[in-house]
C-alpha cells in the first residue's frame, strides 16, 4: 500500500470518482485542485493550488510515492491556459516527483493527442502522434516529458490517453471512445498494483465492441476492462446521427478537430 498517493485534478469529473473510490489505495490520499474541494476526510488532506506554480507545486509533491496526475485544462482552450496548466504544470510535477523520489505516476494523456487519425485506421501505442488540438498538443508535450523522467531518471509511467469516461456514451463516436468508470477505477488500481509498470502509452478504454485501438502490448500490466459500450448501442443510436462527412463521425478526436486555436 502507498504512504500517501496525490490526486491531482481532484474537484473535477474524474478526481471525484478516484477521491470516493481509490482511498484503499494509500494510508492518506492528497486530494489537489485550483478550485475547492470542501472539507478533508480523515483520510485525506486537501490542498488548492494552481499547478503553474512551481514552488506551490513542489510543496504539493513533498511526502508522496505515488501520484494521479487528472488535473489540468481538460478541453481546447487559449493557450495561455493549456501551456499554464499541462505544460508549465505537468512539468512541475514531474520535476517535483523526481526531487521528492517519487518513481510511480499516473498521466491522464487524451485521445486528442491522435485525434487527427480518421475512424477506419487502428492504431496501437507506436503510431506518430496527430494532435488535434492545442489540448491535445499539450498532452503530447506531457506525454513526452514521462518518457524523458523514466528514461533519465527510471520514474515510471502509465500514460493513458484517456477516451471518454463518463457515465454511459453520449454519441456513437463514443461507442469506440467510451471507458466506464468501473474500468477507470481498475486501470488506476493496477498501474499501482504491478510490480514492474515501466513507461506504457496504452488506450484508456473499455471492452467496447467497436475499437480503434490495440492495447496488446501493455498486457503485462494486467488490465483487463469488463463494460462494454455495446449495452447502450440502441440508446445512442435512437438518437440523431451526424451527417458522414461531419468531423464526429470521420475524426477520432470528432468535433475537438474544428475547434479555433487561440492565442490568447
Ligand atoms: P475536469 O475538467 O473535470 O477536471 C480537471 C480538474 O483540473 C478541474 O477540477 C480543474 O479545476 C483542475 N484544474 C484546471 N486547471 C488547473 C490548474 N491550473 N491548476 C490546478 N488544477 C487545475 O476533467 P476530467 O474529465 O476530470 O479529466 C481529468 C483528466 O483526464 C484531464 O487531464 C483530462 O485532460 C483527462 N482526460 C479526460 C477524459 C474524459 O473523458 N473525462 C478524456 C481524455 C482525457
Ligand atoms: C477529452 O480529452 C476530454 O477531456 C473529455 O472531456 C472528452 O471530450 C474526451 O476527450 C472525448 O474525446 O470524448
Amino acid at each position: 500500500m502507498l504512504k500517501r498517493l496525490l490526486i491531482t485534478g481532484a474537484g473535477g469529473n474524474l478526481g471525484k470518482l478516484a477521491r470516493q473510490r481509490l482511498a484503499g489505495l494509500a494510508e492518506t490520499l492528497r486530494l489537489s485542485d485550483i478550485g475547492d474541494l470542501g472539507p478533508a476526510a480523515a483520510h485525506e488532506e486537501c490542498v488548492q493550488c494552481d499547478l503553474g506554480d512551481k514552488e506551490a507545486v513542489y510543496r504539493l509533491v513533498e511526502g508522496c510515492d505515488g501520484i494521479v496526475h487528472l488535473g489540468g485544462k481538460s478541453v481546447e482552450g487559449p493557450f495561455s491556459v493549456i501551456s499554464n496548466a499541462n505544460i508549465h504544470g505537468t512539468f512541475h510535477i514531474y520535476e517535483a516527483a523526481r526531487r521528492a523520489g517519487c518513481n510511480r505516476i499516473f498521466l491522464a494523456s487524451s485521445n486528442h493527442v491522435i485525434g487527427m487519425y480518421t475512424q477506419d485506421q487502428h492504431l496501437d501505442h507506436a503510431a506518430i502522434p496527430r494532435p488535434d488540438t492545442l489540448y491535445g498538443l499539450s498532452k503530447h508535450f506531457a506525454e513526452g516529458l514521462a518518457r524523458m523522467y523514466y528514461d533519465r531518471f527510471g520514474m515510471e509511467t502509465a500514460i493513458v490517453r484517456i477516451g471518454s469516461c463518463f457515465p454511459k456514451p453520449k454519441d456513437r463516436r463514443m461507442l469506440a471512445t467510451w471507458l466506464s468508470p468501473d474500468d477507470f477505477v481498475s486501470l488506476v488500481e493496477r498501474v499501482f498494483a504491478v510490480p514492474r509498470l515501466r513507461c506504457p502509452t496504452l488506450y484508456g478504454i473499455s471492452d467496447n465492441d467497436e475499437r480503434w485501438w490495440d492495447n496488446s502490448h501493455a498486457a503485462y500490466i494486467g488490465w483487463r476492462p469488463k463494460d462494454n459500450s455495446a449495452v447502450y448501442r440502441d440508446e445512442v443510436e435512437a438518437g440523431p446521427a451526424p451527417a458522414k462527412d461531419a468531423p464526429e463521425a470521420v475524426y477520432q478526436g470528432g468535433k475537438f478537430v474544428v475547434e479555433p486555436l487561440r492565442d490568447d
